[in-house]
């Protein structure tokens, strides 16, 4: 049994989200310990996969990094991303200029971490009628990107999607090193 740790940054406009996104996937879990630095929340979350293989088994202990404040995307520091092995890159569903940035803040991530994973969350989709769902989401699957390994409609507040995305990376961050 061994533990590797790996970094990912949640990323997007202000209010979209991010805070409790992380908040919904860690509270109420065994590990939930913050680390408050300058502007920077920082918490840790144990993702077990032990069951997979008995043999082999590896846990990943997810440091997930989150920007406090009004950080608007364009000030957001390179040296927030560095390390990251992957990203949760985060748009209001209800707010179009924030689904507008999300290619921008996709290529700012890339920019430093060319090869990390990221996962994009349409978050606040309790506030989007069911029918329109599915539409949003194929509109924003920047399949074009290699990187970008699925997109899913979230909701912090129902907790919808949440346990899934994160899980879905933790999975693509054990395959790489
Ligand atoms: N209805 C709804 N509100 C949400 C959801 N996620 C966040 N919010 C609200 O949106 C606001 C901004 O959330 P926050 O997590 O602080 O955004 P951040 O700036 O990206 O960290 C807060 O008032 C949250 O309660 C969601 O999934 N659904
Ligand atoms: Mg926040």
């Amino acid at each position: 049994m061994s533990t590797i740790a790996k970094k990912i940054c949640l990323i997007g406009d202000y209010g979209v989200g991010k805070t409790s996104l992380i908040r919904r996937f860690v509270e109420g879990q065994f590990s939930d310990k913050y680390l408050s630095t300058v502007g920077v929340k920082i918490s840790r979350k144990l993702i077990d996969f032990s069951d997979k293989d008995a043999e082999n088994t590896q846990n990943l202990q997810l440091i997930i990094w989150d920007i406090e404040g009004n950080n608007k995307f364009k000030s957001i520091a390179p040296s927030y991303f560095q390390g990251a092995k992957g990203a949760v890159i985060v748009g209001d569903a209800t707010v179009q200029e924030t689904l507008n940035h999300l290619s921008e803040h996709i290529k700012n991530f890339l920019a430093v971490n060319p090869k990390s994973y990221i996962i994009i969350a349409l978050n606040k989709s309790d506030l989007i009628e069911t029918e329109y769902l599915e539409t949003l989401r194929q509109l924003y699957q920047f399949s074009e990107q290699n990187y970008v390994i699925a997109t899913y409609l979230t909701s912090a507040k129902t907790g919808n999607n949440v346990e899934e995305l994160f899980q879905v990376l933790a999975q693509a961050l054990m395959q790489v090193n």
